[in-house]
């Protein structure tokens, strides 16, 4: 009985284009392993919220993990080896990062997947991620892996243009979304998070997305 709710937990997927896919409930069996590298991480790299080129201070707090991190202040968007805030490298990704990204990927069909950077967001009640594309990585084919932990969000999965319209997808504790190839450069966002309680991550959504940057 337990081997079969197992497998159900890991079975359901959901398709959003040829190349993008919601594993849902993939990451459940890791995700106290998973919560207790983002603890470690944060020791060494604390969340902050970024200033855009704009001008404007993102309502999602950020950090890293791996050999590159992604940074933005006025002079642009970038990624960097080190944490601007110390000038120390970015903490290294974890082996159950590690795995998780591999494993969430070759479930996709992406095989021999290594990830070089883990973004890591927090999200607040309330708070929501714009429109846009991933466009900072040099590596524009490989895939995203993401990782939602704690409260429900809703996720906007757009076309190639800002204008297309966007399909909504709601995300749950432990859902993974693998995209790449042709769907890699989707406009996608985040619908503000609604006020809740998560039993293990609280009154917050932490999200993790794998990527290759070189
Ligand atoms: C499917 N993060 O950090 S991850 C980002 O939930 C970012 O924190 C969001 O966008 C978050 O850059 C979304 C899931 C995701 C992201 C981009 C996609 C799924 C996607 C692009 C195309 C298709
Ligand atoms: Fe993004």
């Amino acid at each position: 009985m337990s081997d079969l709710f197992a497998t159900q937990l890991h079975s359901t997927r959901t398709q959003l284009a040829p190349q993008a896919c919601v594993l849902h409930g993939f990451a459940l069996d890791v995700a106290g392993a998973l919560l207790a590298d983002v603890a470690a991480i944060e020791a060494f790299a604390p969340f902050r919220h970024l200033v855009t080129p704009g001008g404007h201070v993102m309502q999602v707090a950020m950090t890293n993990s791996g050999t590159y991190g992604w940074c933005s202040d006025r002079r642009g968007y970038r990624y960097d080896r080190h944490d601007p805030q110390g000038g120390e490298p970015w903490p290294a990704m974890s082996p159950a990062f590690l795995q998780l990204a591999a494993d969430a990927a070759r479930e996709a069909g992406f095989d021999a997947y290594v990830p070089d950077a883990c973004l890591v967001n927090r999200y607040a009640p309330g708070t929501r991620l714009s429109l846009h594309q991933d466009r900072d990585e040099d590596d524009r084919i490989a895939p995203i892996v993401s990782v939602s932990l704690g409260l429900p969000a809703t996720f906007l999965f757009g076309g190639f243009a800002r204008a297309d319209k966007a399909v909504r997808v709601p995300l749950q504790h432990g859902d993974v979304v693998v995209w790449g190839g042709e769907d890699r450069m989707r406009f996608h966002g985040v619908l503000p998070v609604k006020p809740g309680r998560h039993d293990v991550v609280g009154e917050q959504r932490i999200n993790l997305t794998f990527r290759k940057v070189k």
